[in-house]
Order: structure tokens, then sequence, then C-alpha cells
């Protein structure tokens, strides 16, 4: 009767093992079975009533259906796991051969390029590169570099002005004029200044009423004209290239005295004349000059034993002749096919 009742249990268990599907089912057959209030305890329970003969040979027989199922269990537990990983392996595969998500790159704007290899340039010369307000007294933009309220220059270059005494800068020299404040007679001096400036400037194809300086400031004892060409020489070389011309010609600024311009030989025509450069065979590039005693003077420098020269760029200009670009809206207007050309600048 007991014996009966054990292999039913037995065979009973084994098919229930054998169906589990998952886990969580084996584990509540584990308790059902072979637990403390399980079914195999239920019938050993009855064991008392046993006489002691058969005893021995129902434990026996109990003991083996124990270990029986225990080991059909922890197999069956086995290969559950190992098909629960296997899913979960298939489930989660990685094609590391797919092909990335490709990220839009911006590029540099020419106008950044073209600052970052001038201040690069500049800094290999020993200059420091200094910035300042767009919106300036007018006393830093006209008055401190010589031109008082009735000089002709102010009319030249008409300005934005803000209030009677305010206006956006129309060169960056106002921050050189701060500079030289702030250091307070102290030599050397040896700067850039690259920004922002306004002038009241109907826009076309070369002119445009907010464009980008570069303007660059010594001053020490001694310093020459001809140490203001070897600078600019130099820059420009490093700028444009070893295999051009260059010419330093007079000029006027209110600002510097004796004052040049310097060109640059005609990239297009190599000095032949062509359109670009108007016959001439010659491009300009940068004016520049001693700067002016009052200059000087009016930032707290003693004339009398300092000299300094100035010099300042387009950068428009600059990028326009470097990199051949007709236009000067073409920086402003943010046209991605013009941009995208830039990719590798
Ligand atoms: C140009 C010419 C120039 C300067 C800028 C300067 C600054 C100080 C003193 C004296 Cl603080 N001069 N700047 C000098 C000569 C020329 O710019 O064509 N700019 C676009």
């Amino acid at each position: 009767m007991m014996r009966e009742r054990l292999e039913a249990l037995k065979a009973e268990a084994e098919q229930a093992i054998q169906g589990a599907k998952d886990l969580e089912t084996l584990k509540q057959l584990r308790v059902k079975y072979l637990g403390k209030k399980g079914e195999l305890t239920a019938v050993l329970r009855g064991m008392g009533e046993l006489s002691a003969e058969e005893r021995p040979v129902i434990g026996k027989l109990a003991n083996d259906i124990r270990q029986t199922l225990e080991r059909i269990l922890d197999e069956k537990e086995t290969a559950l796991e190992k098909a629960a990983m296997e899913a979960r392996l298939k489930e989660e595969t990685i094609d590391v051969t797919l092909p990335g998500v490709p990220r839009p790159l911006g590029s540099i704007h020419p106008l950044t390029a073209v600052i970052q290899q001038v201040e690069n340039i500049f800094i290999g010369m020993g200059f420091e590169v200094a910035e300042g307000p767009e919106v300036e007294k007018d006393w830093y933009n006209f008055e401190a570099l010589n031109m008082p309220k009735d000089h002709p220059a102010r009319d030249m270059q008409d300005s934005f002005y803000i209030t009677r005494e305010i206006l956006l800068r129309t060169q960056t020299s106002p921050v050189q004029v701060r500079t030289l404040q702030a250091k307070e007679g102290k030599v050397p001096v040896r700067m850039i200044c690259p920004g922002k400036v306004y002038r009241r400037d109907d826009d076309d194809a070369t002119h445009s009423h907010q464009f980008t300086q570069i303007e660059g400031l010594v001053v020490d004892r001694g310093v020459s004209m001809s140490e203001l060409k070897g600078t600019l020489l130099a820059f420009a070389k490093q700028m444009f290239g070893e295999d051009h011309e260059f010419r330093f010609r007079p000029s006027y600024f209110p600002f510097t005295e004796p004052s040049m311009e310097m060109d640059m030989s005609c990239m297009i025509c190599g000095g032949e004349g062509c359109r670009i450069c108007k016959e001439t065979g010659w491009i300009e590039i940068l004016g520049a000059g001693m700067v002016h005693p009052n200059v000087l003077e009016k930032s707290g420098y003693n004339a009398e034993r300092y000299t300094g020269f100035a010099f300042g760029m387009g950068v428009e200009r600059i990028a326009m002749i470097k990199y051949g670009i007709d236009d000067i809206r073409h920086f402003y207007t943010n046209d991605l096919r013009v941009l995208r050309q830039f990719q590798s600048v």
C-alpha cells in the first residue's frame, strides 16, 4: 500500500519536473514534493503503521525516491538555467560589425580660422591677445587716438552712436588704449586684439557695417620702423606663404606717423595685373605705422622715452584673399554650401 503510494508519487513528480517550463515552476515543485510540508514527507509520516520488517525496506525506497527526485530537479534546474542564459544571449546579441550612427560634425568658421591663425603667428613672436568692449566711450574710440571732435577722420568712418559719448567701436584700438592705461607706463607692450567693429557703411560685396579687425601694438624703448617691417613680413610670410612679394607704401592714419600700407603681389595673376588687383598686380593686406606721440601721451606713456608701432587688418579681407572668397556677405549668411568647404581648415 505504502509502496504503491510512493511509486505513484515518484511517477507524478517526475512527470511534473520534466514538464516544468521555467525555474519558478521548478522551485515550487521542489517545495511541493520534497519540502518539510511536502508530499513525500506526508507519506513518510504514515511509516509508524508499518511492521518492523517493512519499515527499513520502505524507508530505503523513500530515500531512493528523494535522491532521484533531487537529482532530476537539479538536472532540470541546470537545463533551464542554461536555456535561459542562451535565450538572453540571443536576445542581447550586438552586431559589432554594424556601421555606427554618423554624428554630423560642424566646422570652424573661416573668420574664426583666420583669427586663430593670426593669433598663433603673433603669439609665436611674443605677443599677447587682448579683448575689450564693443560698446565704447567716444574718448577711447576717437579722442585717445588723436582724433578730436572736429577731426575729418570722424566723418570718414561714420559711426553708430548710442548716446553723444557712447558708440559701437569703429576699430579695436580702444582695447589697446585701455591696456596701455592699465599697464601704467610699463614696457614692453606686445599685444594684438581681435574683435568685431562697426561702421555705418552700406553693405555690398566688399563692405559690411559690422566686420572683424585685428590690431597689433608694440611699445618699448627704441622700437623702430624696421622692427615693424620685419614683424609684418614675418607675419605675412607665415600667413600667405613664402612665394609672394610684399611691399610697403606711404599712407595716412591719424593715430600713426609715419603711416604705411602693406601690399602682397596678387595671388591670382602673380603680379601681371588682373580684375582682382584692378590691373595693379598688388593686393592691400594691412595698414600700419609708428604710434603717434599724442596717442602714447594720452595713454600715459612718455613719448620722449618710448616709441611704438601699430598695425591693423580686416579679417574678412585677409580671409577673402587667403580662401578666394569674392563676396564679404558669404561670411554672415551661413550658407551651408559655403561653410562645408571649410571643414578641413
Ligand atoms: C587698417 C589700419 C591701423 C592702427 C590701426 C593703432 C592703434 C593704436 C595706436 C596706433 Cl592704440 N595705431 N592702430 C594703426 C595703423 C593702422 O589699421 O587698415 N585697419 C583695418
